[in-house]
């Protein structure tokens, strides 16, 4: 039986926890000094060694990114944190960021310092403007405490942070749209390769890491790769935030290690709420294909989720029951990316437009046996054939509901409309 590792949120219940004071009196800012007197190398090694692989849904491994600045450019190096959580049920950086922002700041001073960086960027969501308060705050202690300016706890390491709010648009969670966002332009995604490692930030060799993953590493300085390894699976090391949402007894986070089943988080979360089955459910965000309740005992880890025919994604696990129409469900997501899609590209531009238009006949009942056939098509123009990740993971939930629960389409026009008891309104309202 897999148990909770509380390790980023251990100290959340503490009225102080996000202050630093709060932080130095449970052990941190420790990390940072051991940090600093170590070789920057050493600590690119060592996260190597770690196995830490990305927390904001591809799953990249952290150190190689580290290791990817070309030695020879003599241009700035800059590091740039994704805090533009926005994918639909991914609510995790959020209150990381609230109950202890300093545990952040830390893995940025340590970062940072590996990558040889004097300059870093949070980019956070503008919207949750109390999180962008709270970081301010505590990037403002961090400077009166020396942690962050010039000489760095005594070091001889500068290093300068700027809290940088963003507008709110989804497509800015995408790296390169962010990065194109952080200069002043509008945010759309840039051609990869090249990688924001060799022409990021004002073409500078860049890393770009989420919230979570640069959070980790100061536990990860402190106790040892091998700490970091003894959790999780062997591909897929450590822990992290399993975020429960929907139709479950007890929602929240739940900090454990990478391999944890649905299952046995359920156990946790006191099961779906009383009187209700799974229906299905996202291991990742709605980006990620759904899962069943065949799925509950797949191990939530990188390989397991995706031999499974989805993505552990950010392991935003967002629970239906029997009560919930899955082309109504979709829809909404669906409407979502049609929003937020940034319209550069044509498949995702018009291909969600024509989604939405498609589910919402269906679920007005004016559907017909062509739609399940246009969505698919529409799907096999989206999947691999936009510019950025927002159109493949579009195409994601519509392709698996209907692998899933084609005869819950068929329903919707064979019986002139939803089978379900809920408030008609349009999926765009
Ligand atoms: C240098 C190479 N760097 C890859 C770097 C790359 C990036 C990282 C991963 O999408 C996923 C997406 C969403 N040299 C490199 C290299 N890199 N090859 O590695 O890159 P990539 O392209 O695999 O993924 P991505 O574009 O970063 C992220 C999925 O996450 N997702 C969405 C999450 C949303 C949030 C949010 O709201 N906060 O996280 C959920 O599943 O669909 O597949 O840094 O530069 N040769
Ligand atoms: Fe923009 Fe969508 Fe194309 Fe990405 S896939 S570049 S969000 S239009």
């Amino acid at each position: 039986m897999t148990t909770l590792t509380p390790i980023l949120s251990e100290n959340w219940d503490r009225a102080d926890s996000y202050t630093l004071e709060g932080y130095r009196a449970t052990g941190g800012y420790q990390a940072l000094r051991k940090a600093l007197d170590t070789e920057p190398d050493a600590l690119v090694d060592l996260v190597k060694q770690a196995g830490l692989r990305g927390r904001g849904g591809a799953g990249f491994p952290t150190g190689m990114k580290w290791g990817f600045l070309p030695a020879d450019n003599p241009k700035p190096r800059y590091l740039v944190v994704n805090a533009d959580e926005s994918e639909p049920g991914t609510c995790k950086d959020v209150p990381l960021m609230l109950a202890n922002p300093h545990v952040l700041l830390e893995g940025i001073a340590i970062a940072a310092y590996a990558i040889r960086s004097h300059q870093a960027f949070i980019y956070v969501r503008g919207e949750v403007l109390h999180v962008v308060r709270r970081l301010r705050q505590a990037v403002a202690e961090a400077y009166e405490a020396g942690i962050f300016g010039n000489d760095v706890l005594g070091s001889g390491f500068d290093l300068e942070v700027v809290v940088h709010a963003g507008a709110g648009a989804y497509i800015c969670g995408e790296e390169t749209a962010l990065l194109d966002s952080l200069e002043g332009y509008r945010g759309q995604p840039r051609l990869k390769p090249p990688f924001p490692a060799v022409a990021g930030l004002y073409a500078s060799p860049t890393v770009v890491n989420n919230v979570e993953s640069i959070a980790s590493v100061p536990g990860i300085v402190a106790n040892g790769a091998e700490w970091f390894t003894a959790m999780g699976t062997e591909k897929s090391a450590g822990f992290g935030f399993f975020s429960l949402s929907g139709h479950v007894a007890n929602p929240g986070q739940y900090e454990a290690p990478l391999g944890i089943t649905l299952r046995e988080l359920l156990d946790m979360a006191g099961g779906m709420r009383p009187g209700h089955e799974l229906k299905f459910w996202t291991p990742g965000g709605s980006s990620t294909p759904i899962f069943t309740d065949e799925h509950l005992d797949t191990p939530l880890d990188f390989e397991s989720v995706g031999q499974a025919g989805s993505m552990l994604g950010t392991r935003a696990l967002q629970l239906f029951d029997e009560t919930t129409c899955v082309v109504r469900a979709v829809g909404r997501w669906i409407a979502f990316y049609a929003h937020e899609s940034c319209g550069k590209c044509t498949p995702c531009r018009e291909g969600n437009f024509w989604m939405v238009q498609v589910l919402d006949r269906l679920e007005r009942g004016e559907g017909t046996e062509a739609d399940i056939d246009k969505l698919l098509d529409i799907c096999d123009n989206l999947l691999g054939r936009s510019f950025c990740a927002l159109g493949d993971g579009a195409a994601s939930p519509v392709m698996s509901s209907i692998k899933y629960f084609r005869q819950e389409y068929v329903d919707h026009y064979e019986k002139g409309g939803c089978p379900f008891d809920h408030t008609r309104s349009t999926l765009w309202g």
